[in-house]
């Protein structure tokens, strides 16, 4: 397991790169270019400026979480050519550059969808929360209307501009099923995968979070069987998954460890966080411990070291602890506590004695 440490750049984040590289074990930064609009293509020099200012850290940038899909593609209009192509062009860069991973999702419209970023933890700390009939029992138009009405409805993954366009992607969306999505995944996976193979990219799908459709909108990377119908698209070692912890488990009945083994060899990239999901079905973000929430972290990590897992790993959203001002769900106190703990699950899980040590007193 090589761990990785999500940052969103210069300015854009509160933690510093000094600050990622004292975390014991961190060799790479996740990392993207956020403020380059999906569909346009990422410009060689700035991703080797990047390149440049993490090595200068002695961190490295193999794995780009997110290279966003462009709403077209997912529609399946005409359009979705130009922009696959220049998906394709900015992997090509991405891989001049040493980038292994391309993380992505294809959810329609929202990326992760919470209804309160500072809910209190009831320790003094807070954190993501989403309840169920906030976001269950509203019309998408409604929703426009509270979110331009200055709502605590956030879409925290994505560029602000978009929230003026939401009511004509909810219109483009109007009659897309799930059966469309998915051939809309496939078209794409189709032009994407053997690209990747040449390239020596992995492509990592994230699941959708939360995994199950809202506002009428399909969502399609939700569970075991999904994930396996997605990975019979385009049976490729290319066209992998971002396994989240987190986002599966905000319904109970996704079983991650079994996913692990099942999907083992198809899993470059693995985010491990908890969540606490409450018999209402509201959910709220943990500590990584097992024991704080619904997700058997322990279960997890142990079944990543069953299966010899050398991909890499990152801690997901944390909690806001300490006082810390930060991005909601990526400070730095919580998510190196993560850390630390999927360290010892890992260290624990294939202890042998320090060989060194006995033979340093051979002699
Ligand atoms: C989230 C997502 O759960 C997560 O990791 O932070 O925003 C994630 O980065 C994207 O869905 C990946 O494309
Ligand atoms: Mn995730």
């Amino acid at each position: 397991m090589k761990m990785s440490f999500r940052w969103f750049g210069e300015g854009n984040d509160t933690v510093t790169l000094s600050q990622i590289r004292q975390i014991p074990g961190v060799t790479d930064i996740v990392w993207s270019l956020h403020d380059i609009p999906a569909g346009e293509e990422w410009p060689l020099d700035r991703i080797l400026a990047l390149r440049d200012q993490a090595a200068a850290h002695g961190l490295g940038i193999n794995v780009v979480e997110s290279v966003n899909i462009h709403e077209d593609i997912k529609l399946g209009l005409p359009s979705r050519d130009a922009y696959i192509e220049n998906y394709i062009k900015t992997m090509e860069k991405l891989a001049q550059a040493g980038v292994k991973v391309i993380c992505y999702n294809f959810m329609p419209v929202f990326d992760w969808l919470r209804t309160d970023l500072h809910h209190p933890s009831g320790d003094g700390s807070t954190a993501l929360f989403y309840e169920k009939s906030r976001i269950e029992n509203v019309d998408p138009f409604e929703l426009v209307r509270q979110i331009n009405a200055n709502s605590t409805l956030t879409m925290p993954g994505w560029e602000p501009e978009r929230l003026s366009h939401l009511a004509s992607l909810f219109e483009a969306y109007r009659g897309v099923t799930e059966e469309h999505l998915w051939d809309h995944l496939k078209y794409f996976l189709d032009k994407v995968i053997p690209a990747a193979e040449t390239l020596g990219i992995r492509m990592a799908i994230h699941p959708d979070d939360p995994p199950w459709p809202i506002f009428g909108l399909p969502r399609i990377i939700t569970g075991q069987d999904n994930l396996r119908r997605f990975l019979a698209l385009h049976d490729s070692p290319a066209n992998g998954i971002t396994l989240c912890s987190g986002s599966l488990g905000a319904n109970p009945a996704n079983d991650i460890v079994g996913m692990i083994h099942e999907f083992a060899d198809r899993i470059p990239f693995a985010h491990i966080r908890n969540v606490k999901v409450f018999d209402n079905g509201d959910f709220i973000e943990t500590s990584h411990r097992t024991q704080d929430g619904t997700v058997d972290i322990a279960g997890i990590v142990r079944a990543y070291h069953d299966i010899g897992f050398d991909g890499y790993a990152r801690p997901d959203h944390g909690r806001h602890i300490w006082d810390e001002q930060c991005r909601p769900g990526y400070g730095l106190y919580d998510r190196a506590l993560g850390i630390m703990y999927l360290w010892g699950l890992w260290d624990a899980a294939g202890y042998r004695a320090p060989s060194a040590a006995k033979e340093g007193h051979a002699s």
